[in-house]
């Protein structure tokens, strides 16, 4: 079985934003030939575009943060999956302003190498390289990293320099009652959130059961 690694980003600003993506990426790790890896922080992060854009709504501020996870799905089946995700979580697209309020987005950021355009979906995210709330998350979790066209992800953040306003609040792990465990030490895997049957070698002694 072939698997890809894949980055998704997620945000919210409407209702309890923490509870939110906390309950999504757990929803992200139930899915069907998906296993999450890791998580970064929670960001504060000012809604984009900023005020002084003429694309701008008045709208709260969001968290967001990025998901790392390796999965067995298409591009579409797992575009198909995260947006029935979202609509479990009480987004209704037809009653939305593009770029405003909203209860749950989840974006495809990266899937492994691949570049993709359909009518509805694109490979990387068309709009990852403008946006500092997808850049800083991303770049915490894939240090050094790099889009498929060579890219480097800290050469995209910096051209979008000053970075303002945008600040980790809580790791999810540090929450009460959440089953996601970082891995410690220089020989931890990065695999600690991975089931069994999924995305760790079957001889991976840090594995979480
Ligand atoms: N679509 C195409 N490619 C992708 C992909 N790689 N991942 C299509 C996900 N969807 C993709 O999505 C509209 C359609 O894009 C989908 O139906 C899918 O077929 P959408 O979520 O309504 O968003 P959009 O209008 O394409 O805008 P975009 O650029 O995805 O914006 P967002 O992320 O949805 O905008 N500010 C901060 N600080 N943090 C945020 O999280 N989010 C938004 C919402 C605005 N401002 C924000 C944030
Ligand atoms: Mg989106």
């Amino acid at each position: 079985m072939s698997s890809e690694q894949v980055m998704l980003g997620l945000g919210a600003n409407v209702g309890d934003r923490l509870e939110t993506l906390a309950a999504a990426v757990h929803a992200i790790d139930d899915l069907d030939g998906v296993a999450v890896q890791d998580v970064s922080a929670v960001y504060e992060t000012p809604p984009w575009p900023p005020a002084d854009d003429p694309r701008a709504v008045t709208q709260e501020a969001y968290y967001n943060l990025v998901v790392k996870a390796v999965t067995n799905l298409e591009p579409p089946q797992l575009l198909e999956e995260t947006q029935l995700l979202e609509r479990a979580f009480g987004r209704d697209r037809d009653r939305e302003v593009r770029w405003g309020p909203r209860t749950l987005d989840i974006d495809l950021l990266l899937f492994g190498d691949r570049e993709y355009d359909s009518d509805t979906l694109t490979l990387p995210h068309p709009r990852l390289a403008e946006r500092a709330f997808v850049l800083v998350p991303l770049l915490e979790i894939m240090p050094g990293g790099a889009l498929p066209d060579g890219r480097r992800l800290t050469h995209l953040l910096a051209a979008l320099a000053p970075i303002e306003g945008i600040e980790p609040v809580v790791r999810l792990e540090d929450l009460p009652g959440r089953r996601f465990e970082r891995p410690t030490g220089p020989s931890a895997p990065p695999a600690s959130f991975s089931r069994p049957e999924f995305g760790a070698p079957a001889d991976d002694p840090g594995r979480q059961g």
